[in-house]
């Protein structure tokens, strides 16, 4: 059997070598691998054999198998290439010179902190989730608590619509906090949820202020949650990103939705003593956050006498600036190759 084989695989390589089309080639598989071809009329002899040499008989079976399987595969390659290189012959071109490259894209580099952070989130038991760009009165401000005379909702904050949805006012959203309620609605509690996305306000710019940029939620709903797992989340997120601790200090801030709140800002990577990103105070605003309101549970359907929870508003767009060593955030929505080619898919 061992002899019958050897000589079916070296005649059959020999017979592939010799085709000199594909149609010659294809017989030849036929022959040799086809259901009634020659490797199949060999097989059907190993029941005859021994138990003892009938499992080396089938190995060796196999490998032939795979070597004309091969030799077929390789013979249809080389047959293809003359074939292409016989077409072209008149065309004074040679098909064996290296193409030339296609441009590819790269990645954003907020987008890139995004995908960073929604892996550490994912992995830490979060739902990535996102709600739309143009977003209602109740949703952006009055769900949030924030009051009907508060001064984010004048126009020289909040970009409203022209045209009122069905229930109230639409404004394009001027922070990623209405997904807080959305995500709530939708899954009730216990929720961890992030929701990285797109902001809109009508602001004046400067090297750290853009009327368009990106930031990122986080919102934290079960029994018992306190400040503590609010910072375990904050430095969690920042040792992720830049694969170190951060000098960070953390200090009171006001926001109707959050009781207690509080601002996180990160030193300032820029410099030491002061500079145009850090407007001399060495410090860049970061990421405020708090103790979920009772109001905002209530607003979705929660018992704040049951669950608590935290949240906090990462600025994505700033985040993306120490993490890269931008200078200035009008480059992100700038649509500038220059800036963009920087950073490879
Ligand atoms: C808010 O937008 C709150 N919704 C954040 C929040 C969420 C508080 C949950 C408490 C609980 P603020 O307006 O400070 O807060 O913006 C949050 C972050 O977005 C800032 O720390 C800053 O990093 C970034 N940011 C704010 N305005 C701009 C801007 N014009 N351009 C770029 N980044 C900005």
């Amino acid at each position: 059997m061992r002899d019958r084989l050897e000589a079916l695989c070296r005649d059959g390589i020999a017979a592939v070598s010799e085709a000199k089309s594909a149609d010659a080639l294809q017989e030849v598989e036929i022959h040799l691998l086809g259901r009634n071809g020659a490797l199949t009329a060999l097989l059907k002899g190993l029941g005859k054999l021994s138990a003892a040499e009938r499992p080396a008989a089938g190995k060796l079976a196999n490998e032939v198998k795979q070597a004309l399987q091969q030799a077929v595969e390789e013979g249809r390659c080389s047959l293809a290439q003359a074939e292409l290189a016989q077409d072209l012959s008149g065309v004074g071109m040679d098909p064996t010179l290296p193409g030339s490259d296609l441009p590819s894209g790269g990645v954003h580099p907020v987008m890139a902190v995004a995908r960073e952070l929604e892996d550490l989130f994912s992995s830490m038991g979060y739902v990535v989730w996102d709600g739309p760009e143009i977003e209602t009165e109740a949703h952006n401000f009055d769900d949030l608590n924030i009051p009907t005379d508060h001064p984010a909702r004048e126009s020289h904050d909040t970009i409203w619509m022209q045209d009122h949805g069905t229930s109230g006012r639409l404004c394009l959203r001027t922070h990623t906090s209405p997904v807080q309620i959305r995500a709530l609605q939708k899954f009730g509690a216990p929720l961890r949820v992030i929701a990285p996305g797109r902001v809109f306000r009508q602001e004046a710019q400067d090297a750290t202020h853009e009327h368009t940029f990106h930031q990122m939620e986080g919102l934290v709903v079960d029994k018992g949650i306190g400040v503590p797992h609010m910072l375990h989340a904050m430095n969690s997120m920042l040792e992720g990103v830049f694969g170190r601790q951060l000098e960070t200090r953390l200090r009171p801030g006001f926001f109707p939705f959050v009781e207690p709140g509080f601002e996180l800002d990160a030193r300032c990577p820029f410099c030491k003593e002061g500079c145009k990103v850090c407007k001399g105070s060495t410090w860049i605003e970061l990421m405020p956050g708090g103790l979920v309101h009772p109001h905002v549970l209530l607003s979705a359907g929660l018992d704040p006498q049951v669950y608590s929870g935290f949240a906090f508003g990462l600025g994505l767009s700033r985040m993306a600036m120490l993490r890269y060593g931008i200078h200035d955030i009008r480059w992100m929505m700038s649509g500038d190759l220059r800036f963009l080619e920087q950073f490879p898919a």
